[in-house]
């Protein structure tokens, strides 16, 4: 019988497993579907396997995983794998310098459990892509993100159903206007919340969309304030989620663009072993 061992827990809402063993880089594709979706899993989980670090000083080497495919950064999945070793009591309190398959992060655990990304490098890559109906930004920060203000849409839990459809239509448009390696829509509003400053809807490549601000899209959207110069270095940038829970974002200069650091809280919710028996037909998860 085939085990592996995981840890989940939530970051503003949204959910992390963390694969501590049991399966190689290799094997990760055949995997994947089987750890993440039902029906041992569900589709709106992002997976965080640990890997040996090539670079002995890195507390951990991560990659990231969807439904659908690989994810280059993720920023809540980061403070999951972060609370997930604090856990296990493999680190502590401090800066920890964690592998990507985009860069080096480190993140640094604070002693109230609240962890800070520092990211990889964030820039805006296109500005006022006209993409059907909308026009917005294409920006990096460590996933690839196209982000619309005037969309016209309601950002409410209520009205999930009608963002999901219109941000996969935006994909699909955004992806014909040229930019192709855009996988996820962005959508922002007014926040909810004083003291907030702005609300956002992410749709994931998986067509899921993100419970919590999503790190990497706050840092896009950090990248895009900057060189709209509506946000000076160092100023925080509080990012409201559709669930209303809140990253904290600001930036430095460099490495050609900004280099975010994003800061929010995980939660562990389930420690457990995922056991695949041969003669189970839905062992490599429901396709
Ligand atoms: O927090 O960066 C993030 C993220 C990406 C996809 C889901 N969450």
């Amino acid at each position: 019988m085939k085990r592996i061992a995981i840890i989940d827990s939530h970051t503003g809402g949204e959910p992390t497993r963390v694969v501590l063993g049991g399966v190689a880089v290799e094997e990760l594709e055949i995997w994947r579907r089987a750890i993440l979706c039902e029906p041992r899993g569900h589709e709106v989980l992002v997976g965080a396997l640990l890997v040996e670090p090539r670079d002995a000083t890195c507390a951990a080497s991560v990659v990231f995983f969807n439904n659908v495919g690989l994810l280059g950064m993720c920023g809540h999945g980061m403070m999951g794998v972060i609370a997930t070793l604090r856990h296990l009591g493999r680190i502590t309190t401090g800066m920890h310098r964690v592998e990507t398959p985009v860069g080096l992060v480190t993140a640094t655990l604070h002693d109230d459990g609240r962890v800070s990304i520092r990211n990889v490098p964030a820039w805006r890559k296109a500005v006022a892509v006209r993409a059907g109906d909308v026009t917005g930004d294409v920006a990096w920060g460590g996933n690839w993100f196209f982000l619309v203000s005037d969309h016209g849409l309601d950002l409410t839990l209520q009205n999930v159903p009608r963002l999901m459809e219109a941000s996969l239509a935006m994909r699909t448009a955004v992806n014909a206007a040229g930019y192709p390696e855009v996988d996820h829509i962005e959508l922002f509003a007014p926040p909810q919340a004083a003291g907030n400053d702005s609300r956002n809807f992410v749709m994931c490549p998986g067509g899921q969309y993100d419970r919590s601000a999503c790190g990497t899209g706050t840092s896009a959207k950090l990248a895009c304030l900057a060189a709209d110069g509506k946000l000076a270095p160092g100023r925080v940038w509080r990012q409201e989620s559709i669930l209303g829970s809140v990253f904290e974002g600001s930036y430095e200069l460099g490495m050609g663009g900004i280099i975010p650091t994003i800061t929010g809280e995980a939660f562990i919710t389930a420690e457990s072993t995922l056991l695949f028996e041969p003669s189970d037909p839905f062992r490599l998860g429901i396709a």
